[in-house]
């Protein structure tokens, strides 16, 4: 594979993104009604877009723009030139639609072949994708990817995660993808057999799908002896492969942008924040046939930054913080999940297997219960046993002293319940919720 457009000049690239959008804008004004109707609206003209600058005057497309052109309303083809249909993995509602032409189909494999390459992967591995396969993009993308940089894939998908062990062991691949809480969940099972991190195979992860924070990574890491990064993506802008950690530097992911160009906008005015600040990542497909999209607004917080020592050109992105969806206001302060699991890292021996619930006075959110377990390590150090007196006098301070790093870190009030290792839920495969509802 010839990864040296991950390498180009800025100037370069930014000619290469400007051809790229007004080439997009002229094939949208010809096969879109939908963009269409909203050049009309807003007077845009095709020939208004000069360079990539000028991707401001274009009009944002937010997820409802999809619902409300259900199934197929945004296709930009005819029926019979698709090659595959996928769709997003809400829950709620009609889920959202998207369609890839062949053309399509090779740029998601070429940009999770990258992807994989930037995680360590490299040809000849094998990959063990527990990513579920289905409509959920994550399966298939990472499998086809897989291919196209020449590996090898175990299809297993996700659950039965006792299987899954045994296959690691049996096979020994040197790559595996999946949820990171799915990762956390294959470890503990590895843990539970006495299996120690040097007797397993793996040597690199590729985690996403869901937030996740250092906590995490070096739990995994820890115990499975490997490498983990971030993978993000979504379906709408095609699937995972959006943007990569590179396992050499890590700390935030570089956004193959020469065709998925990002902004970053202020949530409320929707205007663009100046370089580096937070807000909500915008992208725009600036090569996809089949769907391609405008200034789509992913929902998610994070912010842009160039890295002094990054071996590409291309501009990073921090860890997302969330969906903006998923913020909660506890009297009045904005707090994503993530925060709470960044607190985690500061106080040694909480396992990160936590639920969050809001609990709420006259429709209000006054503050959070928390469910967290403790490594089992820690109480044994302590050399009392369980449901003592000492236990709970041991695992209440322990407690406090999380809510007092969440108040001093995140500002807001919290009630923290420590549970044995292992005795909360686990992710059994796909995406993780760790917002209960009371
Ligand atoms: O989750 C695609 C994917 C599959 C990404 C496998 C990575 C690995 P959707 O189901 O459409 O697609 O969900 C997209 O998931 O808008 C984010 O909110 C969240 N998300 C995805 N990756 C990450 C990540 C896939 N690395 C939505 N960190 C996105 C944080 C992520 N959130």
């Amino acid at each position: 594979m010839d990864f040296s457009v991950e390498y180009l000049k800025l100037d370069q690239l930014r000619l290469l993104q400007s051809d790229r959008l007004k080439d997009l804008v002229g094939y949208l004004g010809e096969r879109s009604e939908f963009y269409r109707g909203k050049f009309n609206e807003s007077g845009i003209a095709p020939q208004d877009i000069r360079t990539i600058e000028d991707i401001t005057k274009l009009p944002i497309t937010y997820k409802q723009d999809l619902r409300d052109n259900y199934p197929f309303g945004l296709f930009t083809v005819p029926k019979n030139e698709l090659q595959r249909i996928h769709c997003s993995s809400g829950t709620t509602g009609k889920p959202t639609v998207v369609g890839y032409t062949k053309e399509d189909v090779d740029l998601f494999s070429e940009v999770v072949a990258r992807s994989l390459y930037a995680a360590g992967a490299r040809p000849g591995m094998q990959l063990h994708n527990a990513y579920g396969y289905g409509i959920f993009t994550g399966g298939l993308g990472l499998h086809y990817g897989a291919e196209k940089l020449e590996m090898s894939v175990l299809p297993i998908s996700g659950g039965m995660t006792a299987r899954q062990v045994d296959l690691i062991l049996d096979f020994k691949p040197e790559v595996i993808c999946c949820s990171p809480s799915y990762a956390l969940t294959i470890a503990d099972e590895f843990a539970n057999r006495g299996i120690s991190a040097e007797e397993i195979s793996l040597k690199y992860a590729v985690l996403g799908s869901e937030p996740w924070t250092e906590i995490i990574r070096g739990h995994i890491e820890e115990k499975l002896g490997l490498q983990a990064t971030n993978i993000y993506g979504l379906s709408e802008i095609i699937g995972p492969g959006v943007s990569m950690e590179d396992f050499e530097e890590k700390g935030g992911s570089y956004i193959w942008e020469d065709h998925f160009y990002p902004e970053i906008l202020d949530p409320i005015t929707k205007e663009p924040v100046p370089f580096g600040e937070e807000g909500v990542l915008v992208i725009t497909t600036l090569t996809k046939k089949a769907m391609p999209l405008l200034r789509y607004w992913t929902n998610d917080i994070t912010s842009l930054y160039y890295d002094e020592n990054a071996k590409r050109t291309m501009v990073k992105m921090r860890p997302i913080k969330g969906r903006a969806d998923d913020m909660l206001i506890v009297r009045g302060v904005n707090v994503y999940p993530s925060q709470i699991e960044e607190v985690f890292s500061h106080v040694k021996g909480i396992i990160p297997n936590y639920y969050l619930t809001p609990v709420e006075k006259e429709q209000m959110c006054v503050a959070l219960d928390i469910d967290v377990e403790i490594d089992d390590e820690l109480v044994k150090a302590q050399k009392i046993d369980a449901d003592t007196a000492d236990y709970f006098n041991f695992v209440g301070s322990f407690g406090k002293n999380i809510e007092n790093e969440i108040k001093k870190r995140v500002g807001i009030t919290t009630k923290v319940k420590i549970h044995a290792q292992d005795s909360l839920p686990k992710c059994e495969g796909g995406k993780i919720n760790r917002i209960l509802k009371k």
